[in-house]
């Protein structure tokens, strides 16, 4: 017998609309006191009023600073999209399925102290505090497109590290062909990993040695000038931008280098849908949906996609 699934990418479409960022934030406007008179007043060409934007979400307010050279190798023909937006519009399931609803989910959430494992097909496995790290690794700011799946996209300024750096720190051996990143499992405090166990905890993503390697991928510390928040992916996560969003795995626990090519989330739960390569490619529709066009979150406008989301003159010679 199948058993149905709850699905990621059920509903893209609507899910990326401002209407519907709008609905999901039901609560946010009942608490701001509005509750569905405000949606009369949506009708009425007042929606303005009411952006569900217009207040900082959750988890920004008293992040620390970090400071970190813009690399103008990078660039994005679209303006940066406000952190309003990047903070408050977010996929991370350990605590909701609802958008809208991750960033005060995953305020209270532990990000500090956290350790590392490195393990696998290493000279040396080992165990370190995340900030331990961080120190060791050169930090830049990177501006990067990140567009999901679900066919919605956003422009966001991160402050990170090369995941190759950290890949010659790890010290691999000959043997290692993937590196396969984890996430935290943590019910007691991710709600989502409490309330859906038919998900398999915890999230896991993988790269091709080649891929990790490339100049692009980056493990992302901070974001807007300042450390990254937890709906973000505290206290470090990947951004792999030529790749849908769901290969940028956040709050990552273990590295580990393999051998096999690592099994991925998405594609062990809809394998017919994820594959694991997940390359961002507009010609090849998801089973579901068109992915020749997305949103853009900030204006609701709809843009071409391009191969691999922008950067094929990075990472196509990897497809040969
Ligand atoms: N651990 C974990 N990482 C995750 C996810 C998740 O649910 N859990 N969602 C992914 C998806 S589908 C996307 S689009 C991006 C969203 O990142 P953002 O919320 O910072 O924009 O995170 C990815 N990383
Ligand atoms: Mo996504």
């Amino acid at each position: 017998m199948l058993i149905r699934v709850p699905r990621g990418w059920e509903t893209p479409e609507r899910e990326a609309t401002p209407e519907e960022v709008y609905r999901s934030r039901r609560r946010f406007l009942q608490g701001a006191g509005v509750g569905m008179a405000g949606f009369g007043l949506a009708a009425l060409g007042l929606g303005r009023v009411l952006d569900p934007f217009a207040a900082d979400p959750p988890g920004i307010a008293n992040l620390p600073a970090l400071a970190a050279a813009r690399n103008p190798k990078y660039k994005v023909e679209r303006p940066v999209t406000s952190e309003r937006i990047v903070a408050g519009f977010n996929n991370f399931y350990e605590f909701s399925t609802d958008k809208g609803e991750v960033a005060r989910l995953a305020e209270r959430f532990r990000s500090r102290p956290w350790e590392i494992e490195v393990r696998g097909e290493v000279e040396k496995p080992r165990r370190l505090d995340v900030d331990e790290l961080i120190r060791q690794m050169p930090l830049e700011e990177r501006v990067y497109r990140l567009r999901c799946v679900e066919a919605w996209s956003v422009v966001v300024p991160w402050i990170g590290f090369p995941l190759a750096k950290f890949v010659e720190w790890a010290r691999p051996k000959s043997s290692a062909r993937y590196l396969r990143m984890v996430s935290f499992n943590r019910p007691g405090e991710a709600v989502g990993q409490r309330t859906q166990p038919w998900y398999p905890w915890p999230y896991y993503e993988g790269l091709r040695m080649a891929e990790a390697t490339n100049e692009l991928a980056l493990l992302v510390v901070g974001s807007y000038g300042h450390r990254l928040p937890n709906q973000n992916g505290a206290p470090l996560r990947l951004i792999v931008p030529w790749k849908y969003g769901f290969k940028s795995i956040k709050s990552i626990v273990r590295f580990e280098f393999t051998r096999e090519q690592p099994k991925n989330f998405w594609n062990v739960v809809a394998p017919e849908e994820y594959d694991f390569y997940a390359n961002v490619n507009p010609a090849v529709p998801h089973p579901r949906w068109s992915q020749a066009t997305e949103k853009d979150v900030a204006t609701g406008r709809r843009l071409p996609t391009q191969p691999y989301n922008g950067y094929a003159e990075f990472v196509s010679h990897l497809y040969r």
